[in-house]
């Protein structure tokens, strides 16, 4: 289990802070959410705040592209020093060539499903992914209501995945915290997107967010 802080819900007026608090509290990883304002309806983050960030923490970088025909922007995002790149199967024409090219700059290819997107559509894909970002909202923004047929999406991509005798890591994205963590984890999810909901709460630090959904993860296991 992986917890990843969406930095789209960080204070960009204290950034490298940010990111000194979230190691300290023991984050995994640290997600970037990259928006083209066609293909969801917001702009959001982009290279240089990666290419500024990566020089602070040897902590992964997880960007998740939410951008139209993203091929011409991959290398720019390898070059600003992301680990992982993940795309939206419903914004490439020509998705194996998209993923081959992830692959041969030398990263981790994803890819990323809309609630509505059939899991068929991964089928083919399997062999040419190391990840799967099943979304629980509709991409474009934070603060959105879990959609609930996220966790059987999960629980039957898992089984596709075992079947398939690959090892794709399955994400999840969207309305991610204590309520909605156990039953993802019950269904296979093993990296989380932290936002508005699990992490950037003022309810808790980031260190009692984590220790509440890694105790979360414990009930749900032993
Ligand atoms: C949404 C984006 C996500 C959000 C995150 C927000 O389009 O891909 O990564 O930043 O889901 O979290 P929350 O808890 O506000 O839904
Ligand atoms: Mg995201």
């Amino acid at each position: 289990m992986r917890f990843a802080a969406s930095m789209m819900c960080a204070d960009f007026t204290n950034l490298g802070q940010t990111l000194r608090d979230l190691e300290q509290a023991g984050i995994d990883a640290l997600h970037f959410d990259v928006m083209d304002g066609s293909f969801v309806p917001n702009i959001s983050l982009g290279p240089e705040v990666i290419h500024a960030l990566r020089p602070l923490t040897p902590l992964p970088f997880d960007t998740h592209l939410m951008v139209r025909e993203p091929d011409h922007l991959l290398e720019l995002f390898v070059k600003a020093g992301t680990d992982r790149l993940t795309v939206h199967v419903e914004a490439c024409t020509h998705i194996h060539r998209t993923l081959s090219a992830i692959r041969s700059l030398g990263i981790r290819a994803g890819v990323a499903l809309n609630p509505g997107t059939p899991l068929s559509a991964l089928e083919p894909l399997l062999p040419l992914i190391d990840m799967v970002m099943v979304m629980t909202v509709n991409p474009g923004f934070a603060g959105q209501s879990f959609i609930p047929a996220g966790v059987e999406r999960v629980a039957r991509l898992s089984r596709m995945i075992h079947e398939a005798g690959q090892s794709i890591e399955i994400g999840v994205d969207g309305n991610i915290f204590e309520g909605t963590v156990p039953q993802l984890q019950q269904a296979g999810a093993e990296f989380f997107v932290l936002g508005s909901s699990g992490l950037f709460t003022k309810k808790r630090s980031f260190a009692e967010s984590l220790s509440l959904l890694r105790r979360v993860d414990r009930v749900q296991v032993g």
